[in-house]
């Protein structure tokens, strides 16, 4: 099957002709821009709590999905294994300048592919297999990564976890002393994704030189707000510090390390060649772009909006009639223990769900059911403080938490809040949403 090129010349195959026919995602693929459409409403008109999620902007997401997806660039700038790295460098080199001077980071690897490989690389980087290491416990509100048993992390080494204690349910540092004196670990992780209060990463740091250990902190769920100063850094007191790049950060989705300067080799050994191949290069710009708005003014505001909100939000759950875990929360994070309101975390969040409230069931601390029908609800708020709402719109959220939760098998209620949120989601646009 012959054809006329543009060019006069003859193209045999239609899929030859990519370079010259290049139709548009929704002439060339229907489902997928239709899906892409569909998710951008669900975007539009659901109040997204998920704590881990936010909006990435328009120039965030015209970074990503860019050319740069097209190249290969294994090594670092400068010393690539690659001829063509003549824009790739100096995007990479951007990224990483905006970071350093962003976090006050004396070394940043922006290259991971995500938190879980950066947490990879600090293994790769200072571990052997066996050594042992220790981190918050999975039902504590750490990660998989710190060790947990399903992880390769606590397949691969001797994973000890250390918890919450019962009593207030924050951080028991007498515990982590403890166990770190007895079982002496190559590392420590201050790090979690379930933890509503601020880390003390100078008590952290205390503890991690009492016993050799190397100090790593993972600020995946909070790197947004560091970097606006909502919470204290750990930049300077721990070792090495990892990162997502998509949470509070708002970037694209990625991952970062950032070290001391005497780090800096074995870290970038670790994430390549160790972990990993070519850099997703259409990321880095992402995050290279994320970095700048992040030095805003603007973004300083967003980072302490995020945690006002989640107080106000905390305080008006309280006043419905809900616990939470710690009885509240300093950072994006509110984990709700649901027993007082006789509902399981999965029925919650799925009736939440249909209400336009979009969270997660989670374990809590010490919770007597099972991870994939737990006690609690993690909600954040990130992606609404991105969309500028404030304190009137807290109040308003935590008053139809509390009608969908106690009524969490009335559809007409649940149909009547849905249309409410909707309604006052018209007034807030998303960012990276077109209207
Ligand atoms: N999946 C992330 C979260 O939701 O906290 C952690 O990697």
């Amino acid at each position: 099957m012959w054809r006329t090129s543009i060019t006069g010349g003859t193209l045999r195959d239609p899929m030859a002709s990519f370079n010259l026919v290049d139709p548009s995602l929704a002439e060339r693929d229907p489902d997928i821009a239709r899906l892409i459409k569909e998710e951008e409403v669900r975007e539009t008109v659901k109040l997204r709590l998920i704590p881990s999620e936010n909006y990435a902007s328009r120039a965030v997401l015209e970074a990503t999905g860019s050319v740069l997806t097209n190249k290969y660039s294994e090594g670092y700038a400068g010393k690539r294994y690659y001829e063509g790295q003549q824009i790739i460098d100096q995007v990479e080199e951007l990224a990483v300048s905006r970071l350093k001077a962003l976090f006050g980071a004396e070394h940043v690897n922006v290259q991971p592919y995500s938190g879980s490989p950066a947490n990879l690389a600090v293994y790769l980087a200072f571990c052997n297999a066996g050594d042992t290491i220790m981190g918050l416990g999975l039902p504590s509100g750490g990660h998989l990564t710190h060790g947990s048993h399903v992880s390769i992390t606590g397949r691969y080494f001797k994973a000890v976890g250390y918890n919450v204690s019962q009593s207030d349910q924050r951080i028991d540092f007498d515990e982590v002393r403890a166990l770190a004196k007895e079982h002496r670990p190559k590392i420590l992780w201050a790090g979690t994704t379930a933890y509503p209060r601020t880390l003390d990463f100078a008590k952290f740091r205390e503890i991690a030189d009492e016993v050799g250990a190397k100090l790593c902190a993972d600020i995946a769920h909070i790197s947004g707000l560091v970097a606006g100063g909502a919470h204290p850094s750990p930049i300077g007191i721990a070792d090495v510090v990892t990162s997502t790049t998509h949470k509070t950060l708002r970037g694209p989705r990625g991952g970062i390390v950032m070290c001391k300067a005497e780090h800096a080799k074995d870290i970038d050994r670790a994430v390549f060649p160790g972990l990993q191949g070519g850099p997703h290069n259409h990321t880095t710009a992402g995050i290279a772009v994320a970095a700048k708005e992040a030095s805003t003014p603007e973004f300083k505001q967003y980072a302490h909006n995020v945690v006002s909100n989640a107080k106000i939000l905390a305080e008006s759950l309280l006043g419905k009639g809900f616990s939470l875990v710690t009885g509240g929360t300093d950072n994006h994070l509110i984990l709700i223990d649901l027993r007082s309101k006789n509902v399981t975390g999965k029925v919650a969040a799925k009736a939440l769900d249909r209400a336009g409230i979009v969270g997660n069931y989670n374990s809590i601390p010490f919770d007597p059911r099972k991870p994939f029908d737990p006690s609690g609800f993690r909600i954040g708020t990130p992606s609404i403080t991105s969309r500028g709402m404030g304190n009137e719109e807290m109040v308003r959220l935590a008053g139809w938490m509390d009608q969908v939760v106690s009524n969490a098998s009335d559809d007409k209620l649940i149909e009547k809040v849905a249309a409410e949120v909707a309604e006052m989601c018209k007034s807030f646009p998303a960012p990276g949403i077109p209207v």
